[in-house]
């Protein structure tokens, strides 16, 4: 249990109170802890919060929803901490004591909807909470960053601490008790938060689940610059046909090192494709059969780690994983824009980063921009939204656990990224007997950015943290599905980095290649 700040609350409020109450506050830690109701149901949550203001949280709104296929009757709380940060607060009628936290994506600006990750812990019986993190917009817009410094804050780095301090007390305000577990889970910039979290508020939570995470934000951003220069060159564009050839190349070269060809490259240690077979007799573009220069190198600038202020700031390699091709997880929406650059996600992110934060200028053509030109702003972003830091010996020492995951297909954060900060922070622990206290790292062969492609995205992440967290069982290998229409397509085990699920059923069995038991763990 983290800090008991309810029992420090109420003992504060004892010691204010005269002698004449003072027996009521009870002599002993026991004594003073408050007294949860027997139940408390989801109505009298909402009304015990409605028109409040806890831990400078004013809330705006607070009703019951009820009970339906997707999730089970809740009160929602909003609420606005005055003067830009807006919250949102379920409340389950049946709760299991604990509070889940789930980050946002892109550059937020938005309350997330009740989905996926929040979804999930809901029908668990955790209360749940997301944020706009401190400004609203869409997620591919930096514009709060150019002259709202405390959105700027609050998105960097701020927003989480400050919300969980209004969280918890709206909790307590609501059941009669603090929450036993706070968890926070997020991917993408979600992921970034989570690493943040860990790094700059090593005792807000008691587990923290970051998956594919945006940590470098300076370094990812001058990477898609990069990128999107190159795309944006005399012949850079790779079109539909291109990216199925590049993709066919990099699978019939590895998809079968690991057991079996599935479409997914699982073991990607094992592969040493060379785009350059690919080149273009002379290296001008001669047609769908081959790659131009221009286009390799688009290939070459992804799959190639990038620098910049003399090394301060890097980002690591992406490699070609044989799913560039995938609708979900392949680059025609991230990196080539289908023909059309400027509608490239990585080109949109990169362009409103510039912008707002290095620029400083909405009227800039990120194209043109030449990334290290103004050191300063680089440092100035890298200050706010940087969670590079690998020493998380002070997480550690608040007994929190941390589990990271990475698509292995994952088109727009290289899973290299991910793998990079693990040994990173495996080194400033102390070794790998320390880090497995309390890291667990995963990596989804096949899978996309925080889900989709051909690899099997679903794990329930949260009960192997909760069960680490409040049981003591570290997480192994863990199990992961497929999920398409609701039923499920296919089974893996999700293996410890750097295992690799390796095919060890029998041949040619499409029934036993759909089921997670005729795969075994495997070193690379
Ligand atoms: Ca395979």
């Amino acid at each position: 249990m983290k800090p008991a700040f309810s029992r420090l609350r109420y003992r504060t409020t004892c010691m204010m109170l005269t002698a004449m109450v003072l027996a009521a506050c009870g002599g002993d830690d026991d004594a003073t802890a408050p007294v949860a109701p027997a139940s408390v149901d989801a109505a009298q949550a909402c009304s015990a919060l409605a028109g409040k203001t806890l831990a400078g949280a004013t809330v705006t709104a607070a009703s019951t929803v009820a009970a339906s296929a997707a999730a089970p009757l809740y009160c929602k709380v909003t609420a606005t901490i005055a003067p830009q940060l807006h919250l949102e607060l379920r409340l389950p009628q049946q709760w299991n004591g604990k509070l889940y936290y789930e980050g946002g994506g892109g550059y937020d600006g938005s309350i997330p909807d009740l989905a996926g990750g929040n979804l999930s812990a809901l029908k668990l019986g955790y209360a749940t909470v997301n944020s706009d993190s401190g400004h609203t917009d869409n997620g591919l817009s930096a514009a709060f960053a150019l002259n709202d410094t405390l959105a700027a804050n609050l998105f960097g780095s701020l927003a989480v601490p400050t919300v969980m301090s209004s969280a918890k007390e709206m909790v307590f305000a609501a059941y009669g008790k603090e929450p036993e577990k706070s968890y926070f889970e997020g991917c993408s910039e979600g992921g970034r938060e989570a690493l943040m979290a860990a790094q700059r508020n090593p005792n807000l939570f008691d587990g923290i689940i970051a998956r594919a995470p945006g940590y470098n934000w300076v370094g990812f951003m001058g990477h898609w610059n990069r990128n999107e220069k190159a795309v944006a060159a005399p012949g850079g564009q790779i079109n539909t046909a291109k990216l199925g050839l590049l993709a066919r190349a990099v699978r019939d070269a590895c998809d079968a090192k690991d057991g079996i060809v599935d479409g997914i490259v699982s073991n990607p240690q094992a592969c040493t494709f060379d785009p350059a077979v690919l080149r273009c007799a002379g290296g001008a573009d001669a047609g769908d059969t081959c790659l131009s220069d221009a286009q390799l190198a688009v290939v070459n600038s992804r799959t190639s780690s990038a620098s910049f202020a003399n090394g301060a700031y890097t980002s690591s390699a992406l490699a070609l994983n044989g799913n560039e091709d995938d609708a979900a997880a392949g680059w025609g929406a991230w990196v080539t824009g289908n023909g059309d650059v400027r509608s490239a996600l990585h080109y949109l992110f990169q362009d409103t980063t510039v912008k707002n934060y290095l620029a400083r200028n909405p009227a800039q053509d990120s194209l043109t921009y030449a990334y290290e030109s103004n050191l300063a702003s680089l440092f100035s972003m890298a200050a706010l939204n940087d969670a590079t830091n690998p020493d998380l010996r002070p997480f550690k020492s608040s007994n929190a656990k941390l589990i990271l995951w990475h698509g292995g297909s994952d088109p727009s954060i290289s899973p290299k990224a991910s793998s990079d900060y693990y040994q990173a922070v495996t080194k400033a622990v102390g070794g790998q007997a320390a880090t497995d206290e309390f890291v667990r790292y995963y990596i989804a062969p096949g899978v996309g950015h925080c889900e989709g492609g051909p690899g099997a995205d679903q794990s329930d992440l949260l009960t192997a943290l909760d069960t680490w967290v409040a049981k003591g069982t570290a997480p192994g290998t863990l199990s992961a599905t497929k999920v398409a229409n609701g039923a499920t397509q296919a089974s893996r085990p999700l293996c410890r980095f750097p295992q690799y699920p390796r095919y060890t059923g029998p041949a040619n069995d499409t029934a036993a290649a759909a089921l997670a038991a005729n795969y075994t763990c495997t070193a690379p």
